[in-house]
């Protein structure tokens, strides 16, 4: 029997790249169980708010749920835009959130960047945690139709390409969430 596993989150480039890791689970999103509000994400860690997506859920859907937390950390700019990745702009669009990057980066020359993800999953009963890091360091300018949110601007480290011009899998390989998603695997299938 296929185990179930909701996946909260509103961010369908986020459902996408799971569903590429993670097999042998039907992943469930939010618009399976008729959940359209939004979370209110007030944590002061990747952390916290990975597990206040989760215990925002577990009232509606009894059964296994996880969520990510994710975003992009510059050290030349103190960790922004950190755990307010999704919406460093004040418009929640990415164009201007890697405009905003851009600008405020113009004139460092420490360009480096990482990105992090953290997993909060809640399986029968208990609650485990999950990171994922990928270094590299911020492109000049955009390269790159692929991916969502920095992925045009972000160069991970050893490699030539922006993640916006890497296939799905190159990035799944390297990327935080895929490091993420695997330490989470490896739990997943000790338990089935
Ligand atoms: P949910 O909370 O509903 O999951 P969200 O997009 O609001 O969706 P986060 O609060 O975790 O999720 O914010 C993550 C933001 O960080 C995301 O919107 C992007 O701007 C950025 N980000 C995270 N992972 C990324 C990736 O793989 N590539 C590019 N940008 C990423």
């Amino acid at each position: 029997m296929t185990r179930e596993l909701l996946f909260a989150t509103h961010n369908k480039n986020k459902t996408k790249e799971i569903n590429q890791i993670i097999e042998n689970f039907q992943i469930l999103n939010l618009e399976d169980i008729n959940f359209n509000q939004e979370i209110v994400e007030n944590g002061k860690s990747f952390r916290e708010n990975a597990e206040i997506k989760v215990d925002a859920i577990r009232p509606y859907y009894q059964g296994n749920i996880f969520a990510d937390d994710s975003g992009l950390v510059i050290p030349a700019l103190n960790g922004s835009p950190g755990i307010y990745s999704s919406r460093y702009a004040g418009t929640g669009n990415s164009v201007d959130n890697i405009e905003k990057v851009l600008k405020e980066l113009e004139f460092s020359s420490d360009r480096s960047a990482y990105f992090v993800a953290v997993i909060c999953l809640w399986l029968d009963g208990e609650k485990y945690f999950f990171e994922g890091r990928v270094e590299g360091e911020i492109l000049p300018s955009p390269k790159g139709e692929g991916g969502f949110g920095y992925d045009p601007i972000f160069l991970p480290k050893g490699h030539h390409q922006s993640f916006a011009l890497l296939s799905s899998e190159a990035k799944n390989s390297i990327s935080h969430r895929g490091k993420a998603v695997q330490a989470m695997k490896s739990l997943l299938f000790e338990q089935i």
